[in-house]
């Protein structure tokens, strides 16, 4: 592998080579994402999704980050599913802010009949408002994502979480091939697929490295790649680790820009936490995506006012869910000569408004 191989499609990453991406020289590593960012993505811009808990805690499984797990006594107050009207109400107040993308995650192992029913009415109404809609609902059969295609669903959020070899550590519940078969079951049923991983739980670089060659290696890249670092929430197990080093969560991003060239890389969980540079240097590795609202599912995430000012200072528009860059796409924008036409120069910060800031 060398530079200028970087920023080809592949699917057949070997482990050396993904550690090898993550020792890279730190500015080596930026530069070489950042070109193939910019091969690939519109610079500059971010989508935004906004999460909501439609269904919350006393989940069956053991899964040892998650506050919703009813074996682990973190406070948190459980919530029936929600009903249709009052998760409209939400998706549309998450749109009037600027989101383009509405996702619905339940705490379930995997969803009933049932709830499946409702949960395609929900899908249906959010839709309906022109917002792209994703669902995290836990395992799914071949027939449920078939049944959430033809609701109308355009993206299904099912993460691998870590390495195939550190798995059995965080979760018992369910194995790694359940995940997989989930995953196989979302894309036969063409809808798009956003998976990936968290950080920060007391994982090896080399898992890291495994994560992201499980993720690559897959027949068809995730739409979207979700880098979560992990939010630690008392009475989970894995409250009190060892937080990862920023500077390692850079790399990571940056290694998943290189291996998924066209995906978009979200800059997901633990925003909160992390200060303007290092999110802003997040971008700078290829994170183009973020959860936008001051809730992810049960914890909190950067407030409107914050993002909106962030992205201002940094000179970062908001995706739009219609408009030429979105992710089926990807890597087919570009002129004559094979390069991404520049973009409208963005306004000083003195000149920008409250709208474009959004
Ligand atoms: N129950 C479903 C499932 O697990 O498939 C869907 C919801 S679950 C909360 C979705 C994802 O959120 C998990 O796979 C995990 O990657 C992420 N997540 C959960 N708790 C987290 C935490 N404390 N910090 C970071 N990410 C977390
Ligand atoms: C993902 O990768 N991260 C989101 C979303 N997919 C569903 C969830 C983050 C959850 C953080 C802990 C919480 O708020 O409960
Ligand atoms: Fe349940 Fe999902 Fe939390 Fe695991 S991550 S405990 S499956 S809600």
């Amino acid at each position: 592998m060398t530079p200028t191989d970087l920023g080809t499609v592949r699917h057949d990453w070997t482990l050396p080579e993904a550690t090898g991406l993550l020792g890279l020289p730190l500015l080596d590593l930026l530069y070489h994402a950042q070109r193939v960012h910019r091969e690939n993505h519109q610079p500059n811009t971010v989508q935004m999704s906004t999460l909501l808990s439609i269904k919350t805690g006393a989940c069956p499984e053991d899964c040892a980050y998650c506050p919703q797990s009813v074996r682990y006594d973190t406070g948190l107050e459980r919530e029936e599913l929600m009903e249709v009207d009052a998760v409209r109400e939400r998706a549309l107040r998450a749109k009037e802010a600027g989101a383009t993308r509405f996702c619905m995650g339940a705490a379930y192992r995997s969803p009933k009949a049932k709830e499946m029913r409702v949960i395609s009415r929900m899908v249906r109404e959010v839709s309906a408002l022109g917002l792209e809609t994703c669902a995290t609902l836990g395992m799914l059969t071949p027939e449920q994502a078939r049944e959430l295609k033809s609701a109308g669903l355009d993206y299904y959020n099912h993460n691998l979480d870590t390495s195939p070899e550190f798995y059995g550590q965080i979760i018992t519940t369910r194995t790694y091939q359940d995940r997989l078969d989930t995953l196989e079951a979302v894309r036969a049923a063409d809808l798009k697929v956003c998976c990936g991983g968290i950080l920060g739980m007391g994982e090896s670089p080399s898992d890291r490295a495994r994560l992201l060659m499980t993720l690559a290696n897959l027949p068809q890249h995730p739409e979207s790649v979700p880098i979560n670092q992990l939010v630690q929430v008392p009475g989970t197990p894995l409250a009190g680790t060892a937080p990862v080093d920023p500077l390692d969560f850079v790399r990571t991003i940056a290694a998943a820009r290189l291996m998924m060239p066209r995906a978009h890389v979200r800059l997901s969980a633990g925003r909160q936490e992390m200060s303007d540079e290092l999110q802003a240097l997040c971008f700078l590795a290829g994170a183009n995506s973020i959860f936008y609202g001051e809730k992810l599912l049960t914890t909190g995430n950067p407030d409107i006012e914050r993002d909106r000012s962030l992205l201002a200072r940094l000179g970062i528009q908001p995706e739009s869910a219609s408009g030429p860059f979105r992710d089926s796409d990807a890597g087919s924008h570009r002129d004559s000569r094979g390069h991404i036409p520049d973009p409208e120069p963005n306004p000083a910060p003195g000149e920008r408004n409250e709208e474009t800031a959004a």
